[in-house]
């Protein structure tokens, strides 16, 4: 049979990467035997659908071997959990990683087609909020460019993350039908099918050998089918997976009503159960408690925990050495009913007895934690649970009571510790699902140095204390391929030139570039590629929005979600403040800025969409105010994704990263730009500090409270209305946003603005780091004004941004968490 393969691959379908002759016969056939439409009048998306089924079959060949491979050598693999994957686009991605760009585009070029047109037919697959969905995105990349056996598995949302469009200076939300005209990577898998099980009841009864077994019954099932995506690393011969769940009816019309002759009835169940996987959250800040959002948790828990123990026994027999084959890190609590349901398949389908079963669970699942903010903190109600899943809700009381009793013994006599603990929040008669995921895993993560720091004081303290050395920390990164090889070229290029190639793989290596500070020529061409970028920028911004912008200005940029915690807030009253003194002649020297603020609101977060209102209207008045002289701009960039970011980032000279101190678990926006050549001015949170360590205090703009002081300033007693009375610069910057100056049609529209920081105590001290950041912002001007000693600095950003690869990260984590190592192929 590999003889046959081999040949069969051979003659008829094998494609000559090396040749761009060849390529273009390729892409020739299969626009005429897979895409099914004539050459001779095929555009730009026919082209990109035949370009893409050459890939995916390169792609899978070089999958099947990975396979081969993983089966002989049998070690322990890794199952990265994840409700959200935002991957970006694939086509530019695969090229790069298959070195097949250059002879694509001029195979391409002879039928008369530009890759570039091309790459933009493909959908931007959305399917993630931000941050934590992208870093997943980064990891899989890592993983497979280093070689290590890992795959992901998520949801295929019928529906990702919203498109943004701003009407009338608000935020307007668009389903965003990524799959309307079908996905040219997946593989779907009708054979990789699972039933996933809901409601019914609980029938326990005792065996031959008079032990109690429990059975969970009459329950109402759905079928979660496997969609596949090859993941190539750069460079790479191994291919990873990520498997993405759909949900499907288990019979597609329920007979009883047909039979009755209710036809609409019986079809509705199907579109009910099928709903599982239509929609994305597009929240990421507050847990609403949703049914079907618990739903969507446990059918891709399900799904992937039978399909990781069913390729575990197709080679091995003892479940109870699991954990030596398989780890599964849980990205946030969101896959965190994994816990109870590996013991549920364990102990109820495969016999186990529970400590057994427990050991094993333990030692397979790691747990990372993406964020300190309470309301973002998952619990479910009681009862939705007992309804939902009552064999689960079962199984975490008898989790609770082991658990407990060892907080008993750890804490004796300490009924408040033994509270805090629990997985049972008694007041709200709610399960806490990050005590599920640190009493289920062997490993707990934070993803900053700070933010694990927190972690271990004061969000999980009695857990630290009972199981020392669970928690670790593990830096976020960001992988080097996307924000800098495929984002910026010209940037890539300069560098390759300077310091060679190993950077690709290895980040550190950009080291070598700091030597080249020094070297006038090459700051004149590191210059010359932020300009380029900048205009690159300008020029997508004008084509998309109309909106034009000087690439000569200092251009300042904030995109991310839009939260208070993330201060846009503070950005907006700098402008404001900026704007009135150039209005009032108060500063002649301005250097000329453009602000860029992108980012979208959770559909139910008001405030959120106010700030959003706010920076509009602020734009209007600004940008129309012949006064202003053009030195200041403002602009809102719509619909923030990862296709807009690719462009956004490497034009930009300034990165916004101001979160109030202690709310940001980490950032990696902030990474990318200074990979990019861009100046931080953030606060010391997250991982701006690890930045701040790494490029010298020198080479950022740190200001603002520091976690510490932002504690001790609430205990004292905050008071925002002092802080305005004592500065009558901000006393004037708000009299502007809150008496109607910028929206004089409706005086009163940002009264929740206001009341936020006045009645509501400013909870992210916005007026607290007010002048702070305004000082920052004076002293990001006058290094503006030499760019000569601006580049100095930025080059040593990027020189210095080798820690905050995600290779660096995966690394770590398989080291120090899954105990895996790369694979031989
Ligand atoms: C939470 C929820 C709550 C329930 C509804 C749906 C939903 C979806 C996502 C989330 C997670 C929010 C946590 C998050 O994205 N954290 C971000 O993680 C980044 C990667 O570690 C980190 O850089 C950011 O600082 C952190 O905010």
């Amino acid at each position: 049979m590999d003889e046959l393969v081999k040949e069969a691959l051979e003659d008829d379908f094998r494609v000559n990467l090396e040749d761009a002759e060849n390529i273009k016969r390729a892409l020739i056939a299969y626009m005429v035997r897979v895409v099914g439409h004539d050459p001779r009048s095929a555009g730009p998306r026919q082209w990109f659908l035949a370009l893409a089924h050459v890939i995916k079959g390169i792609l899978s060949e070089r999958g099947m071997k990975t396979s081969r491979a993983q089966y002989g050598d049998d070690t322990r693999r890794v199952y990265y959990l994840s409700m959200e994957f935002l991957t970006g686009r694939r086509l530019m991605k695969h090229l790069l990683d298959l070195g097949l760009e250059a002879n694509v585009r001029t195979a391409l070029e002879a039928l008369g087609q530009d890759l570039d047109v091309l790459a933009e037919e493909e959908p931007d697959p959305a399917l993630g909020n931000g941050g934590l969905g992208r870093l997943a995105a980064c990891f899989l990349d890592s993983l497979a460019t280093h070689g290590y056996p890992g795959y992901g598995y998520g949801i295929r949302y019928e529906f990702g993350m919203f498109s943004q469009t701003i009407e009338d200076g608000q935020q307007v939300e668009h389903p965003d039908n990524w799959l309307r005209r079908g996905n040219a990577w997946e593989f779907v898998r009708h054979n990789v099918v699972y039933p996933v099980r809901f409601h019914g009841r609980i029938a326990c009864f005792r065996d031959e050998t008079g032990r109690e077994r429990c059975e969970w019954v009459d329950t109402d099932d759905v079928h979660a089918v496997a969609y596949d995506l090859k993941v190539t690393g750069y460079d790479s011969p191994v291919i990873s997976n990520l498997r993405l769940w759909s949900a499907r009816a288990t019979t597609d019309f329920d007979l009883r009503f047909f039979n009755e002759g209710n036809y609409i009835e019986a079809v509705k169940d199907k579109t009910t159960s099928e709903t599982l996987s239509k929609v994305l959250y597009p929240m990421d800040t507050t847990v609403l408690g949703q049914e079907l959002r618990l739903k969507q948790e446990y059918f891709f828990v399900s799904a992937s925990l039978q399909d990781i123990l069913a390729r575990y026994l197709r080679v091995h027999e003892d479940l109870s050495r699991l954990h030596t084959k398989v780890a599964i890190q849980l990205n946030d609590t969101h896959p965190a009913l994994a816990v109870p349901e590996l013991m549920r398949l364990l102990v109820d389908i495969h016999g186990l007895d529970w400590e057994e079963a427990w050991k094993v669970t333990r030692e397979t699942f790691s747990y990372t934690n993406h964020t300190l903010l309470p309301e973002a903190l998952e619990t479910w109600p009681i009862g939705m649970l007992e309804h939902v899943l009552p064999r689960h809700l079962e199984i975490i009381y008898l989790i609770n009571h082991d658990h407990l009793q060892q907080v008993r013994f750890r804490f004796p006599g300490e009924m408040e510790v033994l509270r805090r603990m629990s997985l049972v929040d008694e007041d709200t008669q709610r399960i806490r699902m990050a005590h599920l995921a640190i009493v289920g895993s062997s490993k707990v993560n934070g993803v900053a140095a700070l933010h694990t720091r927190l972690l271990r004081e004061t969000v999980f303290p009695e857990f630290d204390e009972m199981y020392p050395g669970k928690f670790v920390n593990v830096t976020n990164g960001v992988t080097q391929r996307r924000w800098l090889l495929q984002c910026n070229p010209m940037l890539s290029d300069l560098i390759t030139e300077a310091v060679g190639p190993a950077w690709k793989t290895d980040l550190t290596a950009l080291h070598d570039l700091e030597p080249l500070v020094e070297d006038a020529a090459f700051r004149e061409r590191f210059i010359a590629i932020k300009v380029a970028n900048k205009q690159r920028l300008a020029e997508h911004l004008e084509a998309e929005t109309g909106v034009a912008t000087d690439a000569e200005s200092l251009f300042d940029v904030q995109v991310k979600r839009i939260h208070e915690y993330k201060r846009q807030l503070l950005n907006v009253l700098h402008v404001v403040h900026r704007y009135r003194q150039l209005r009032e002649g108060l500063v002649t020297d301005a250097v000329p800025r453009t602000v860029f603020i992108g980012g979208k609101a959770a559909p139910g977060y008001y405030l959120a969409k106010q700030i959003i209102r706010l920076i509009g209207d602020v734009a209007l008045t600004v940008n129309n105010d012949p006064q202003v002289n053009d030195r200041l701009k403002v602009v809102f960039l719509p619909n923030y994704n990862v296709s807009n970011a690719e462009i956004t980032i490497p034009g930009a000279n300034l990165s916004e990263q101001i979160s109030t101190a202690g709310t940001e678990a980490s950032g990696t926006g902030n990474m990318k730009f200074a990979l990019n050549g861009a100046l931080t001015i953030g606060t010391l949170d997250g991982a701006n500090i690890e930045i701040k360590d790494e490029v010298g205090d020198d080479n950022i703009f740190i200001f603002g409270l520091t976690t510490e002081q932002v504690a001790e300033t609430k205990r004292k007693g905050y008071n925002p209305w002092k802080v305005v009375e004592q500065d009558a610069d901000l006393r004037q910057v708000l009299d502007m946003i809150t008496s109607g100056y910028f929206n004089p049609q409706q005086t009163n529209r940002y009264q929740a603005i206001r009341d936020t920081l006045f009645d509501g105590g400013d909870h992210f001290m916005v007026l607290a780091d007010f002048r702070a950041y305004v000082d920052a912002q004076a002293r990001v001007d006058d290094l503006f004004r030499d760019p000569d000693a601006w580049a100095r600095k930025a080059i040593l950003n990027v020189a210095r941004m080798g820690y905050f690869s995600s290779d660096r990260s995966i690394h770590t984590y398989a080291r120090d968490i899954w105990n895996v190592a790369p694979m031989e192929i």
